[in-house]
C-alpha cells in the first residue's frame, strides 16, 4: 500500500501554493473543477464526491468560487491567494507540518498564509462504563442521558449524564431494571420515557431529582421496537420484537401514565426506523420479520389512529437510520438486507408518499447513526460493514443530494448512539467496535 505523508510547502510561485510530498518532487499536475456562487459551508459540502483521491479545496471569498483540486498522485497545485481558504477534504490522507518550509525549487517570496484544517472530531471524558445498544436523550438542562445497554459483563441498568461544560460523565440513578434495544423519549415535561427492552416494564426519569419511577407497563412486551413523540405529547411505540416479531403498537399518556393499544401496523417490523413528520404522522420504514427484509414504509395517523402503507422504498433494509430533513423530506440511509450491506440513500416525499434515491455514501455501513445538523446537513457516523467496524463519517447535503466525506473517529464503533447538542455539536458515545465494548466518548 502506498502510503502518502504530505507536507505544507508554502513556496513562492506567485499566488500559488505547492503542496508536495516530503521526500519527493513537488507538483505532478492537477484537475480542477469550479464551483460559481456558493458560501464555504456550501463549499465544503459540495465537494464531497472526490472518490477517495487525495484531494484539497481553495474557496475564493472574492468571486464566491470553490475550486476543486485533487489527485490520485504525490502532489497538488492550488492556485491560492489571501482572499482565500483551503480545506483538506481528506484530512486523514495529509499530515500538515506545522512550520511552512520553502524550498530550493522556489523563485518567489514566501507567503505567510497556512492553511486551516477543519476540526472535526475530539475526545471527550469516557463514561463509566462500556456500554452498546443503549440510549442517549438531550434533557431540556442540556445534559445527555444514557441509559441501559450491554458490555461483556452485563445487560445494564446505569444511567449517567454528560455535562458538555465539564467535558465529563456523572452517574445518575439507575433504572429499575437492566435494559438494551429499549427506546427513550424526552417528553415536552422534561421527564424521559424509557420503554422495553426488558419486558414491557416503563419508567420515566426525572431530571430535576436525578432517579427514576416506574411508570405504567406496556400492553405488549417488545423490545427493537420504535418510540415517537407526537405532537398531542403521546408517545407511540410501534412494532419489535418479543420472540414474536411484532405488528402493534401502542400510545402512552403521561397525565394517565398509562398504555393504550392503537392501530397495528400493517406488517410486523423489528430494527424499524420511525419519524414524525411536519404533517403529524408518523412514519414507519424497513425493517424485518420472519418473512422478509423490508422494503415497506406505513404512516400512522394521531387522529384515526390507523396505520396506512404508503409507498415502497426502492431497496429493502434494516438496521439502517431514518432522519427528518428541514425540507420536510425523510432521509434513510444504509442498513443491509439478502444481497448485502448498502451504501444507498433515498428520500420520502410527505407530499407524493413517494421514495427516491439520492446520492450514496462512499461506504456502505449498518447499525450507522444519521443525526440532522443545525446548517441543515446529515451526518452519518461509523457502523459496521459486514464483519468490520467503521470509525469514517460523512455528510449528506439535502441541497446537492450528495454526501462528503468528513473527518473519521479515533475508533471504529457501531451500536453507538450520537446526540445532538444545544451549541451544534454530535456527542457519539459508546458502542462496540474492534477494540471491544466502548466506554469512549467524542465529539464532532
Ligand atoms: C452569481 O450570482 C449573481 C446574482 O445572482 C448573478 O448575477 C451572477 O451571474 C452569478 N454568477 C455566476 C458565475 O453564475
Ligand atoms: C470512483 O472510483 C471508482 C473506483 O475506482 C470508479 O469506478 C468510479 O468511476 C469513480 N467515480 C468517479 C465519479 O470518478
Ligand atoms: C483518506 O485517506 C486515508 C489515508 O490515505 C485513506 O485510508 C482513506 O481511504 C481516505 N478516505 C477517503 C474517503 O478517501
Ligand atoms: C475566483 O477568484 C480567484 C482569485 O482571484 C481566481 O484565482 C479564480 O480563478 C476565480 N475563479 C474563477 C472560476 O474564475
Ligand atoms: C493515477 O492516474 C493515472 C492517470 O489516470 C493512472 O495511470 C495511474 O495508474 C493512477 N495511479 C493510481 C495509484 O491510481
Ligand atoms: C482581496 O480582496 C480585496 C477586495 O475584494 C482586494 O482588494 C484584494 O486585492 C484581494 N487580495 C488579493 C491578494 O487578491
Ligand atoms: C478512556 O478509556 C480508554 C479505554 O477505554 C482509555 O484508553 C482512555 O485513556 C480513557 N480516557 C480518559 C480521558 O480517561
Ligand atoms: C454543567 O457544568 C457546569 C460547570 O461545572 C455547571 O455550572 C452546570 O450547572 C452544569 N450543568 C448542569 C445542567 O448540571
Ligand atoms: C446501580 O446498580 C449497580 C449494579 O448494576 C450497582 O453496582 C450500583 O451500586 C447501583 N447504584 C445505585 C446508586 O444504586
Ligand atoms: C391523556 O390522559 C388524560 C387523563 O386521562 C386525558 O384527559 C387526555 O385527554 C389524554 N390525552 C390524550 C392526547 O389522549
Ligand atoms: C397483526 O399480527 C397478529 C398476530 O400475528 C395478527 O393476528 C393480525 O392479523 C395482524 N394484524 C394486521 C393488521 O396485520
Ligand atoms: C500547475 C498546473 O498544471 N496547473 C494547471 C492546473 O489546472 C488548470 C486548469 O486546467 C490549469 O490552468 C493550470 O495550468
Amino acid at each position: 500500500m502506498f502510503r502518502i505523508f504530505f507536507i505544507l510547502l508554502v513556496v513562492s510561485t506567485g499566488d500559488c501554493i505547492v503542496i508536495g510530498k516530503i521526500d519527493n518532487n513537488i507538483l505532478i499536475g492537477n484537475i480542477s473543477k469550479s464551483l460559481w456562487n456558493i458560501t464555504e459551508s456550501q463549499c465544503i459540502c459540495e465537494m464531497t464526491n472526490s472518490n477517495g483521491t487525495i484531494s484539497t479545496l481553495n474557496y475564493f471569498s472574492t468571486n464566491q468560487t470553490c475550486q476543486l483540486f485533487y489527485t490520485n498522485s504525490t502532489s497538488i497545485f492550488i492556485e491560492f491567494n489571501l482572499n482565500s481558504s483551503l480545506i483538506f477534504i481528506n484530512q486523514s490522507a495529509i499530515f500538515i507540518a506545522q512550520k511552512p518550509t520553502t524550498t530550493s525549487t522556489t523563485t518567489s517570496t514566501t507567503t505567510t498564509s497556512t492553511p486551516t484544517a477543519i476540526q472535526q472530531w475530539t475526545t471527550t471524558g469516557n463514561m463509566s462504563v462500556e456500554r452498546c445498544s443503549h440510549t442517549a436523550s438531550t434533557l431540556t438542562n442540556g445534559l445527555v442521558l444514557v441509559a441501559g445497554g450491554e458490555n461483556s459483563n452485563a445487560v445494564l441498568n446505569s444511567a449517567e449524564l454528560y455535562n458538555l461544560s465539564t467535558g465529563t460523565w456523572t452517574t445518575t440513578g439507575n433504572m429499575s431494571v437492566a435494559r438494551y434495544w429499549h427506546t427513550a423519549s424526552t417528553l415536552a415535561n422534561g421527564l424521559v420515557l424509557v420503554a422495553g427492552g426488558n419486558g414491557n416494564s416503563a419508567e420515566l426519569y426525572n431530571p430535576s431529582t436525578g432517579t427514576w419511577t416506574t411508570t405504567g407497563s406496556m400492553r405488549v412486551a417488545r423490545e427493537l421496537h420504535t418510540a415517537s413523540t407526537l405532537a398531542n405529547g403521546l408517545v407511540l411505540v410501534a412494532g419489535g420484537e418479543n420472540g414474536a416479531f411484532l405488528n402493534s403498537s401502542e400510545l402512552y399518556n403521561l397525565s394517565s401514565g398509562t398504555w393504550t393499544t392503537t392501530g397495528s401496523m400493517n406488517v410486523a417490523r423489528q430494527y424499524h426506523t420511525a419519524s414524525t413528520l411536519a404533517n403529524g404522522l408518523v412514519l414507519v420504514a424497513g425493517g424485518e420479520n420472519s418473512n422478509a427484509v423490508l422494503n415497506s414504509a406505513e404512516l400512522y395517523d394521531p387522529s384515526a389512529g390507523t396505520w396506512t402503507t404508503t409507498g415502497s422504498m426502492n431497496f429493502a433494509r434494516f438496521l439502517h437510520t431514518e432522519s427528518t430533513l428541514a425540507n420536510g423530506y425523510v432521509l434513510v440511509t444504509g442498513g443491509h438486507n439478502s444481497s448485502g450491506y448498502l451504501n444507498s440513500a433515498e428520500l420520502y416525499n410527505p407530499s407524493t408518499g413517494t421514495w427516491t434515491t439520492t446520492g450514496s455514501m462512499s461506504v456502505a455501513r449498518y447499525w450507522n447513526t444519521a443525526s440532522t445538523l443545525a446548517n441543515g446537513l446529515v451526518l452519518v457516523v461509523s457502523g459496521y460493514n459486514g464483519g468490520s467496524c467503521l470509525n469514517s463519517a460523512e455528510l449528506y447535503d439535502p441541497l446537492t443530494g450528495t454526501w462528503t466525506t468528513t473527518g473519521s473517529m479515533s475508533v471504529t464503533r457501531g451500536r453507538h448512539t450520537a446526540s445532538t447538542l444545544a451549541n451544534g455539536q454530535v456527542l457519539v458515545a459508546g458502542g462496540d467496535g474492534s477494540s471491544g465494548f466502548l466506554n469512549s466518548v467524542e465529539l464532532y
